[in-house]
């Protein structure tokens, strides 16, 4: 159990596919994830871009169409982050590696995409990123290059560099709360975010269905986010314990 009153605290959110999984959209990794379908190389780099432009476009075609879906919205997680950022006295960082934007739906105004974001593209040159409302097409080129470049996802891919590093480690050596929501924990450098906090003295929560990565939190949460989030929210703001719900913390 955790008696830390985090009233006043500075708390860094580290979410991942598992809290917009309860929405309908679904995770990398889990049975029938989005990477079952696919090698990540090849549709997750950006020598698979080079290679097959078209085959890379389809895949976040589909994924931008899914945002639109009629039976895709925030769920109890979402709004529960939104709800702590309204309400939270201290300072709060939300970073997600999701590329949706379930959080701004659910009310969240300031959401840090460190891998980008679905409904935005960009220039392969200058990497200026915009909001586009068509879906990627070898017709759909640039109008900032003297040759116009055709458009690519905004999508931080493997070995490409994450978006706020400077200001996503800046917070997590000065935050007191590190949580982790809905991530396997096997993507660097997000991944690494866990060590640089508790380096830095920060205690920290993981919530999620399996302890993927759990063994440096002082508290795991296990269950699903649209449970565990509304929950660990509710002690935060009111200064309440936290408690795992595994059977025993994890130290
Ligand atoms: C970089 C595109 C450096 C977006 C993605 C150090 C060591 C080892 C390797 C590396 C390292 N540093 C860099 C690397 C290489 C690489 C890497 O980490 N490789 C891994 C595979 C070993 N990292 C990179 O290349 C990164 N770049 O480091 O650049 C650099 C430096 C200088 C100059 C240039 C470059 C770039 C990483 C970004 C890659 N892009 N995707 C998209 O298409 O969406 S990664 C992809 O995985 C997604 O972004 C996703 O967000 C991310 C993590 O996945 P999760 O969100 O965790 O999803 P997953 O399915 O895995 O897990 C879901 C979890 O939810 C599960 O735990 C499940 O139990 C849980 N869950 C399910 N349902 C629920 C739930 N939990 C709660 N409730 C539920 N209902």
């Amino acid at each position: 159990m955790m008696e830390t009153d985090f009233r006043n605290a500075n708390i860094v959110v580290l979410t991942g596919a598992g809290i917009s999984a309860a929405s309908g959209l679904s995770t990398f990794r889990d049975q029938g994830g989005l990477w079952e379908k696919y090698p990540v190389e090849d549709i997750a780099s950006p020598e698979g871009y080079q290679r097959d432009p078209e085959l890379v476009e389809s895949f976040y075609n589909a994924r931008r169409a899914q945002l639109d879906a009629s039976n895709v919205a925030p769920n109890a997680a979402h709004f529960a982050l939104a709800k702590l950022e309204q309400e939270h006295q201290g300072r709060l960082l939300l970073v997600t590696q999701n590329v949706d934007d379930l959080h701004e739906r659910a009310g969240s105004n300031q959401v840090l995409h460190m891998h980008g974001e679905l409904r935005k593209a960009c220039c392969p040159v200058t990497m200026q990123p915009f909001f586009m409302e068509q879906p990627f097409s070898a017709e759909n080129v640039c109008q900032c290059c003297e040759k116009p470049q055709r458009l690519r996802p905004n999508i931080v891919w493997f070995g490409e560099m994450p978006i706020g590093m400077g200001e996503i480690e800046q917070a997590l050596t000065e935050c007191d709360l590190f949580i982790s929501i809905g991530t396997s924990g096997t993507v660097y450098p997000a991944a690494g975010f866990i060590r640089l906090a508790k380096a830095f003295g920060a205690e920290a929560i993981d919530i999620n269905l399996e302890p993927s990565y759990s063994s440096p939190f002082n508290i795991f949460m296990q269950g699903c986010a649209t449970q565990q989030v509304p929950r660990m929210v509710e002690s935060i703001l009111s200064g309440e314990p936290i408690e795992s719900t595994a059977e025993e913390a994890l130290i």
